[in-house]
C-alpha cells in the first residue's frame, strides 16, 4: 500500500535536540526513529512511500535518499508546517488513486498491529492508555465499538481509553476531504479530516498491542529502551580482551572498547567511538557515533549523539547529550529527587512530569560543562551553552 510518512515537523517540544535535526533523524539505538518507522511499514505492506519532509528536510533526502528496505521513496515538500492535514495535502500529488497509509515518523508502532492496520482499512490505529484526557479520543459508534465516528482532543470526561495512534489508512476519495478550516490550537489537523471521511464511510479501530508517540525529550528514551530490545549482539569493531561484555550489544566497525570496561547490555556503541578505560555502560545505553566515553566514566539509560565525550570521573544517568556535547572532567548528573517523585522538565515553558522517577538531563548541541560540573534532575542545557568549573546547575540554561 501506497504510504504517506510525515516527517515535516519542527519538533518544538523536543527542543534543543532539534534545533538542528529534525526529530524523525533523532536516533533511538543507533538509527533514525524515522528509519524504524519505514522498516517496520515496509514489513507490514508498504509498496511506496511519500515522505513528507519540511523541517530541516535535507537531512532526511541525504540519509534515505530514494529507496529504503527495497521500497522507493518520493519526497513532498510543506513549506510551513501547519498542521497534519496540510502535511498531506502537500503528499496527495504523489498519490494514485488509490487507498493510502499516513504514518508518523516520529512514532514507534508494534509489527504486527501495523500489518493488522494495513489489512484493514479504512482504519485508524488505536492504543489504550490509562489517561486518555492527555490525546486524541476515538469516538466509537454505539452500537458497534470497532466502528469510529471521529476523534475528541484532550476531552475532559473521555468516552473511551482508546487514543489516536496517528496511523490511518484512507480511502482514495479522502484527498477531497484535505481543505479543513484552522482548529483551536492554530493548525490544520488530519484528525478533521478523518471526521468526514468516518461520515462517508466505516472506519475500524485497529488496537496497537504496542505505540510510542516520541515528542518530548524522555520518550525518546523510552523509545530506545524499546528498540534495544531487539538488539542482537554484533561486534564489528574492537573490543578489549578484559572488557566484560554482557547481554546483547552491538559494537560498530571501527568503534573501540578498551581495558578494564564493563557494558551492561542491551547496549549500541556506534561507528568510530571509544569507550574506556574502566568504563562502566549500563542500562538501554545508545553511544552514537565517534563519541567517546573516558576514563572511569558511568553511563545508565542514556543517549550520546555522535561526537559527543564525557570526560573521566563522570557520571550520565537517563540523559540524552546532543551532538558534539563535551562534558569535563568530574561532570555527575543528578537523576533522582530526594521526595523519589517523578522528575519534572520546562516544555515549551510548562512544568510537565516527566512520569520517571529516574530522570537526569538533556543538553542541546555543542554544549560545554567546566570540570565538577553538577546537573540536577530535568535540567536543560541548551544548544553551545556552557557551565564553569564547579558550578552546580539546578534552572535550564538555553544560552
Ligand atoms: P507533532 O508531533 O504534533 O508536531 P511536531 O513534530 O512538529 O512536534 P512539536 O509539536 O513538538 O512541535 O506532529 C505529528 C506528526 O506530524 C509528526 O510526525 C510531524 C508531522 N507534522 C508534519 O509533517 N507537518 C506539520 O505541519 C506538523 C504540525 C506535523
Amino acid at each position: 500500500m501506497q504510504t504517506v510518512v510525515l516527517a515535516a515537523g519542527q519538533g518544538t517540544r523536543m527542543r534543543p535536540l532539534t534545533d538542528a535535526t529534525p526529530k524523525p533523524m533523532l536516533p533511538a539505538a543507533g538509527r533514525p526513529l524515522l528509519e524504524h518507522t519505514l522498516d517496520r511499514a515496509a514489513d507490514a505492506g508498504a509498496s511506496r512511500f511519500v515522505v513528507v519532509v519540511g523541517y530541516e528536510a535535507d537531512q532526511v533526502r541525504e540519509h534515505f535518499g530514494d529507496s529504503h528496505a527495497g521500497v522507493d521513496i518520493e519526497y513532498a515538500e510543506q513549506t510551513a508546517q501547519r498542521g497534519t492535514a496540510d502535511a498531506v495535502r502537500a503528499a496527495a500529488p504523489e498519490l494514485d488513486d488509490a487507498q493510502f497509509a499516513v504514518l508518523n515518523g516520529d512514532a514507534l508502532y508494534d509489527h504486527d498491529s501495523l500489518a493488522t492496520l494495513y489489512e484493514s482499512g479504512p482504519a485508524v490505529g488505536s492504543y489504550r492508555v490509562d489517561n486518555p484526557s492527555n490525546y486524541g479520543v476515538l469516538q466509537l459508534d454505539s452500537d458497534d465499538d470497532t466502528r469510529v465516528t471521529g476523534v475528541v482532543e484532550k476531552p475532559a470526561n473521555p468516552e473511551s481509553n482508546l487514543i489516536n495512534t496517528g496511523s490511518y489508512v484512507f480511502p482514495a476519495s479522502t484527498t477531497e476531504y484535505l481543505d479543513v478550516s484552522t482548529s483551536e490550537r492554530g493548525e490544520l489537523e488530519l484528525t478533521d479530516v478523518l471526521e468526514t471521511v468516518c461520515g462517508e464511510t466505516t472506519v475500524t479501530a485497529v488496537p496497537f498491542d504496542r505505540w510510542l508517540d516520541v515528542g518530548r525529550p524522555w520518550e525518546l528514551l523510552a523509545a530506545t529502551e524499546w528498540l534495544s530490545e531487539s538488539l542482537s549482539t554484533r561486534i564489528d569493531g574492537t573490543v578489549s580482551d578484559d572488557a566484560t561484555i554482557e547481554g546483547d550489544i552491538v559494537v560498530e566497525s571501527d568503534a573501540t572498547i578498551k581495558s578494564g570496561v564493563t557494558i551492561e547490555g542491551p547496549a549500541y556503541i556506534g561507528e568510530d567511538a571509544t569507550v574506556g578505560p574502566n568504563a562502566y555502560i549500563r542500562g538501554a545505553t545508545a553511544v552514537g557515533a565517534n563519541a567517546k566515553v573516558g576514563h572511569a566514566v558511568e553511563i545508565k539509560n542514556s543517549v550520546l549523539l555522535s561526537d559527543a565525550t564525557v570526560g573521566h570521573l563522570s557520571y550520565v544517568g537517563d540523559s540524552i547529550l546532543g551532538r558534539g556535547v563535551n562534558f569535563g572532567a568530574g561532570t555527575t548528573v543528578a537523576n533522582l529527587r530526594h521526595d523519589d517523585e517523578p522528575v519534572e522538565m520546562t516544555v515549551k515553558g510548562d512544568r510537565v512530569s516527566t512520569g520517571r522517577r529516574k530522570f537526569g538531563v538533556v543538553v542541546g548541541d555543542n554544549a560545554k560543562t567546566g570540570i565538577n560540573t553538577s546537573l540536577n534532575a530535568g535540567v536543560v542545557l541548551g544548544t553551545a551553552a556552557t557551565t564553569t568549573p564547579g558550578e552546580v546547575l539546578t534552572r535550564d540554561r538555553w544560552e
